[in-house]
């Protein structure tokens, strides 16, 4: 008797010091303060920009607010943190902010050496160059001696530098940090060329005093697949954020849309059924409720209804869904099964 005594004792207090590991720090600490600080561009058109009100807008203010929406149920839980290209990583690192999403591509080092991870990728970008048309050139290989601004603390600059170095071509960088500062700069003839991920040229172009006098080079010259990024070492708050992501695509996967959503609750369908949490499961594995994906995609939408309505062509971005696009239509756009 005393022996099963002690390991009923054993157990419980196994349980009860195994329960704060499986909760995650940041998932206790988010519920604790009650709202998620999310980390985004201090002012990138359709990515993250605060509007005239002063109201948050973009394709990575709308994933914060997923992530509030799958936390929380409630898509307004939610702080932003605007961050320039050089301190958003230390953000993220010191604990300022809870998750970064800020037009930030995942490589190798990143994940590595400053010890974070990069969940489901919610914009697949790659770097080109905006020219004035009066520049002439049809190419980005007929830039050879180009004057180039370029932004540091960015993939951009070493990109640049290995384009030129392999296509055998001569370039002068212009490196300034502001990113509206290195805007001007290329405005005013500085430089002849502006290089970034195609999605910011297409949003500076956007805002340009004459868009029409400026063109993309056809030339994608890297893969910036950006990314929501997290604190090494809790696997449960990456898990939220990645399927988080993950919901936003498989919902537009299913065809569940912010307007048929509470009409997609009846649906027969057992991956249906499934994903909006009416069979429950998915919900509990996560430490979430089991409304996280229907909270989702009813208060943010789908993974197309945010794109288009941040960066789509129905927008001064106008980007085509290319990449974007879910994989049956071609694209990379692609969600692991809701079981
Ligand atoms: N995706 C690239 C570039 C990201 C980036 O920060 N781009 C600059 C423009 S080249 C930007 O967002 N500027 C807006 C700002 O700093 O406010 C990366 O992760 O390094």
């Amino acid at each position: 008797m005393k022996r099963i005594g002690l390991c009923v004792v054993a157990l419980a207090l196994f349980t009860l010091l195994a329960a704060p590991a499986m909760a995650g720090e940041t998932l206790d600490a988010v519920k604790a303060k009650g709202f998620i600080q999310v980390g985004v561009n201090q002012g990138l058109f359709g990515f993250g920009a605060a509007d005239d009100k002063g109201v948050w807008r973009g394709l990575d203010v709308d994933t914060g607010r997923a992530i509030a929406a799958a936390v929380f149920g409630d898509a307004t839980k939610v702080k932003f943190t605007p961050l320039t290209a050089v301190q958003r990583f230390t953000a993220l690192q010191s604990g300022e902010i809870d998750v970064l999403c800020r037009n930030a591509t995942r490589t190798l080092s990143r994940e590595t050496s400053l010890g974070l991870n990069f969940c489901q990728t919610n914009y697949y970008d790659g770097q080109g160059f905006l020219i004035p048309k009066k520049l002439g050139v049809k190419s980005a290989k007929e830039l050879d001696g180009a004057t180039v601004c370029v932004l540091p603390g960015t993939t951009t600059e070493l990109n640049a530098a290995d384009y030129f170095r392999s296509s055998g071509m001569q370039w002068k960088p212009v490196v300034i940090e502001s990113t509206p500062e290195l805007n001007k700069a290329f405005f005013a003839g500085r430089c002849d060329s502006l290089t970034s991920d195609i999605s910011q040229l297409a949003g500076v172009r956007a805002v340009a005093p004459n868009p029409a006098d400026y063109m993309i080079l056809p030339e994608v010259i890297s893969k910036e697949p950006l990314s929501p990024a997290v604190r090494h070492g809790d696997d449960q708050w990456m898990d939220i954020v990645d399927f988080t992501v993950l919901a936003m695509i498989n919902a537009e996967e299913l065809g569940i849309t912010s307007e048929n959503v509470d009409e997609m609750l009846k649906s027969k369908d057992p991956k249906i059924q499934r994903f909006l949490g009416v069979n429950a499961g998915n919900g509990k594995a996560l430490g979430l409720d089991e409304k996280f994906a229907y909270n989702i995609v009813k208060q943010v939408g789908n993974y197309g209804e945010v794109f288009e309505r941040n960066v789509g062509v129905d927008t001064p971005l106008g980007l085509e869904r290319g990449l974007n696009a879910l994989w049956t239509d071609g694209g990379l756009m692609y969600a692991p099964p809701f079981k």
